[in-house]
């Protein structure tokens, strides 16, 4: 019996809270980037665009919100101010807004629009709102902007129902008056807390990590529990997109292991943060005409969102409404079919009503059987030693499988450092899968097979195993 390090306990001591946890079950979902680059064809607008050119002529929120829950998001983020500082709200505290628009002669709100439209279709909402304004006057002139910026958060926070999250870039770049503001971070929190308690703040936030690059990927052991200064802003705003036309592409090397026992050994403090890919289905963030026939392909999306969900992460994917106030007919028959593929892949679960026996439990409670349970805290508990635990599953008959979904229970933290499936072949064990971190998630891929007998081993965790998933497809 080895002693477990007092470093690795702590590790092992960390959980998420309650709004992490709800944020993590929402796993896939959508990104809105529309305002007033839509109709000025650009990324980054500069802040001095005319609001009359906003005008979504058949803006249809509707047929955003259809098209999320058709892909199979449950979920949707607006950016209701983007760099530019155009609200996509009639804000009180700026002329910049759709009031000023041609837009239902000033007097719409898409905001309004798009909330109504996700609690219609049963998505999650919730609100991107750029600290960085570069139409604002007082921006860079410290509390006077922090003032207006809580005060425009404050109306996003209280005007359109419960948000899942706020969504902070880190973008910090100079204002109308060429000075850089210092951002109140700690107020814009509270201010958070205090009016949508349940939000997760994400990225310039405590709640949700950047997993680091817009390129669609994460880490192949992807940690919720990392050193606590990974939450740092100016760490967070150096990584970030400094210049419109070099969005951050790839995961920094020095950063590709954040959670393992070397990673986090000399660090005194640890958080649950756990990650995000964030990740558009064109090139750019917003929509560009020139772009309609460069949609990321399904075969694209359907392998970042197995590299995400199916890695510990969750899946942001953006999609820019047309000037019409529409998403464009391109980018819509790629998220249908998103839709119809991930009904497919995960049509039935095969595991249901099979029989699961474990080498080792902690008690009667958490046996092998809980991990099958869909009851969210019914689940195994591998008890102390937890190294070389095994489950074995039980399909009661043989079944074509090419999937095996894992999880552990979260609640009681991440545990599983590394573990490796095996299938019965003719009498024999056959390794299909061996990884490090399984998470909330993980999804392992392997070649079709007909199969009766699957076996999990948990070959290292820090002070006991869960697996509170276990699902076969
Ligand atoms: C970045 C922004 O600069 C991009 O325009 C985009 O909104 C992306 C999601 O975040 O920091």
């Amino acid at each position: 019996m080895s002693r477990t390090p007092d470093f690795v306990k702590y590790a092992a001591s960390i959980v998420p809270s309650e709004r992490q946890l709800r944020w993590q079950e929402t796993e896939f979902y959508a990104f809105i980037h529309f305002g007033i680059n839509t109709f000025t064809n650009s990324e980054w607008g500069n802040g001095n665009e005319d609001p009359e050119l906003f005008n979504p002529e058949k803006l249809d929120c509707r047929q955003w919100a259809k098209v999320c829950q058709l892909a199979g998001m449950k979920g949707l983020i607006l950016t209701c101010k983007h760099h530019d500082g155009f609200c996509l709200w009639p804000s009180a505290y700026t002329e910049h807004s759709v009031r000023s628009s041609k837009w239902k002669d000033g007097k719409g709100d898409v905001v309004a629009e798009c909330a109504k439209a996700c609690a219609e279709f049963g998505l999650k909402f919730g609100v991107y709102l750029s600290p960085w304004d570069r139409h604002e006057p007082t921006y860079g002139s410290g509390e006077a902007y922090n003032k207006f910026f809580k005060n425009q958060l404050r109306e996003l926070l209280t005007a359109y129902g419960d948000l899942f999250c706020v969504w902070f870039d880190g973008a910090c770049g100079e204002g109308p008056n060429g000075k850089v503001q210092e951002y109140d971070w700690e107020g814009y929190y509270k201010l958070i807390r205090e009016l949508q308690p349940d939000a997760a703040i994400s990225i310039s936030g405590p709640d949700v990590r950047w997993c680091g690059n817009e390129a669609g990927v994460c880490r192949k052991s992807e940690w919720s529990v990392v050193p606590y200064w990974h939450s740092n802003q100016e760490l967070i705003a150096s990584a970030s997109q400094k210049d419109v036309t070099k969005p951050p592409r790839k995961i920094n090397p020095t950063a590709l292991d954040l959670g393992s026992r070397k990673a986090i050994k000399k660090c005194n403090k640890l958080i649950w943060y756990p990650a995000e890919v964030d990740v558009s289905i064109r090139k750019g963030w917003f929509y560009h005409p020139e772009e309609d026939y460069s949609v990321k392909p399904l075969s694209k999306l359907m392998d970042i969102y197995y590299n995400s969900v199916g890695a510990n992460a969750s899946f942001l994917l953006n999609i820019p409404p047309t000037p019409e106030g529409k998403i464009h007919e391109k980018d819509l028959e790629t998220l249908l079919s998103m839709g119809a593929q991930l009904e497919i892949d995960f049509n039935e679960n095969l595991a249901d009503d099979s029989v699961m026996t474990d080498s080792q439990h902690l008690d009667s409670k958490h046996t092998g059987q809980a991990a099958l349970s869909h009851e969210p805290d019914t689940y195994w508990h591998s008890g102390e030693d937890p190294d070389g635990a095994e489950l074995v599953l039980d399909l009661g008959d043989e079944y074509d499988i090419d999937k095996i979904v894992l999880g552990e229970h979260i609640k009681t933290g991440q545990q599983v450092e590394k573990f490796s499936l095996y299938a019965k072949i003719n009498g024999k064990w056959k390794k299909l899968a061996s990884e490090t971190t399984i998470g909330y998630k993980r999804i392992c891929r392997f070649s079709e097979i007909r199969v009766r007998y699957f076996k999990l081993v948990i070959e290292k965790a820090r002070c006991f195993a869960t697996i509170a998933k276990f699902e076969a497809y």
